[in-house]
């Protein structure tokens, strides 16, 4: 762990292992934070931030993050292996996560140093009114197993553009990259103690989310998870995002362009093994359409090639750990008990070169009546629920009808149509003729169950900054102690 600087085991003794999901096979071990690690995580990251980062400015932030983003893309690969080898996700996407995990970076270095307030003109013209935007403290940085590093730098980059210092804890499934970038924190040029790194499991939740000197908290994971964080960050207050699942419905008009969306509709859900909070696991068609779509669909979805993460020619991998395996597997289980109509996939993979690892069959349930629980609770993996719709307002009402808002996709030609029912839906993320497409400057996260607040673009620097107000009597004129000064 990286704690002030230094690379520290805790004071515990105890590791915990970190399985490839390929082979089942230990390829790493993590240390246990212990309450005190964490303690002390914390009150130096506190004491950094009072004495030494919130006097650096906003100039030599900057080039340090970029400095970061140079070196993420300099070990991209062994980066990119890390994780393909940890969590399972194929070498493609990686790679292609670590380029944005870079650009994240490269994006909030440029706003380092031009957060800047404003003077305000008061009805008052004696008053001199102007404000400052500061950070906040210590920020408490909780990430999930299925895309470390990009997830990590939603939070790290806008938190360190502010000029705050962070504690982070990676999952406890998917550490090790965390652990390898943070070798690449000294390097950038950060003082000892802005960033530390803490690993292990929830045991450390209660340390990490109610410490009076936390100033922030960004959560992304679990719903459960993130009830327990609200309930702890509650004794001290603590402002908390949280970025959590979704149920997200994938839209598609019968005058779509076909092809792409059903492309769209694959890429969705089966890509990263539709381990994503944005995956578009609830496919809604247009009944015109409806067959001719499941038939491209299950055929495409028939051709994805399972295997090896770390070869370039593999589309999907294995899942990241046994207990999703598990979870996935008994969610379509119950689907069949439920009466679901399974037109491919639906077990656990199997061949010659997936015995091995925790593989399951890309999954496409279709006729999917909406009370289905498949259809209403995340999987978080593999498997596509396809629903018919009749016209736009049942399609809204579908999409709509979930604890959950996060992203949406709509496939259609009709110019007018698209922007009504991008204004309809509930959910952070409306995607028009694309899905899954990320871009930093475009604000990230949802709305219900799927969380709250922004990542990326300037909506995220709100998310770790404060506006004091400061205010000047510029006359010296004798007021009225009893009545307000207007
Ligand atoms: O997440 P957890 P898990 C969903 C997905 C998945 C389920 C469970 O459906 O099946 O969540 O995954 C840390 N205080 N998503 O169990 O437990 C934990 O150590 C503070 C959706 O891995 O929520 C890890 O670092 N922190 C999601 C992080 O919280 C605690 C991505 C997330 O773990 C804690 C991943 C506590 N009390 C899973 N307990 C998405 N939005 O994409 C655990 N943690």
């Amino acid at each position: 762990m990286l704690i002030g600087g230094e690379w520290t085991d805790g004071t515990g003794g105890e590791r915990l292992d970190s399985y490839n999901p390929f082979t089942q096979e230990v390829w790493g071990t993590i240390p246990q934070a212990t309450e005190q690690d964490v303690g002390n995580a914390i009150e130096i990251a506190h004491r950094t931030f009072r004495e030494r980062w919130r006097h650096v400015n906003g100039r030599d932030r900057a080039a340090m993050l970029n400095r970061l983003a140079d070196l993420i893309e300099e070990n991209a690969e062994e980066l990119a292996t890390i994780d393909s080898t940890d969590n399972g996700k194929v070498i493609r996407e990686t790679r292609s996560q670590m380029r944005f995990a870079a650009r994240n970076y490269r994006y909030f270095a440029g706003y380092a140093d031009k957060l800047q307030g404003n003077t305000i003109p008061l009805d008052n013209g004696q008053m001199f009114d102007y404000t400052l935007v500061e950070p906040l403290g210590v920020a408490v940085l909780i990430t999930a197993w299925n895309s470390p590093l990009p997830l990590l730098a939603n939070k790290l980059a806008p938190a360190l553009a502010a000029g705050n210092t962070v504690v982070i804890k990676p999952s406890e499934h998917a550490s090790l990259s965390t652990l390898a970038f943070g070798k690449l924190i000294a390097k950038a040029g950060f003082p000892d103690g802005v960033v530390n790194i803490v690993t292990g499991d929830g045991r450390i939740g209660n340390a990490l989310t109610a410490n009076p000197l936390v100033r922030k908290i960004s959560f992304t994971g679990g719903l459960p998870t993130a009830r327990r964080i609200l309930e702890s960050a509650a004794a001290h207050l603590i402002p908390v995002t949280t970025e959590l699942g979704g149920k997200s419905p994938n839209i598609i008009f019968a005058d779509a362009d076909l092809n792409a969306a059903v492309t769209g509709a694959v890429a969705g859900v089966f890509g990263a093994s539709g381990q994503t909070c944005i995956a578009g696991s609830r496919l809604l068609v247009q009944r015109a359409i409806y067959d001719e779509v499941c038939r491209l669909v299950v055929e495409k979805v028939r051709g994805i090639k399972l295997g090896n993460p770390l070869d370039e020619t593999t589309e999907m991998g294995p899942v990241a750990n046994r207990a999703q395996l598990d979870k996935i597997l008994a969610m379509i289980q119950q689907a069949r008990d439920e009466g679901a109509n399974i037109a491919v996939g639906g077990a656990k993979a199997s061949g010659p070169a997936l015995e091995g690892g925790y593989f399951v069959e890309p999954t496409v349930i279709v006729d999917v009546d909406p009370s289905l629980t498949i259809a209403r609770e995340e999987v978080f993996g593999p498997v596509l629920c396809i629903i018919p719709f009749e016209d736009e307002a049942d399609a809204v009402a579908i999409a709509n009808a979930t604890e959950y808002g996060l992203a949406s996709g709509v496939w259609t030609n009709d110019l007018r149509r698209a922007h009504r029912v991008a204004r309809e839906i509930e959910a952070g993320l409306v995607w028009l003729n694309t899905y899954r497409a990320s871009y930093v400057g475009a604000p990230f996260g949802g709305t219900k169950l799927s969380g709250h607040g922004r990542e990326r673009s300037w909506h995220a620097l709100l998310e770790y900054t404060q506006v004091k107000n400061v205010m000047l009597d510029l006359s010296a004129e004798e007021r009225d102690p009893f009545a307000m000064k207007l």
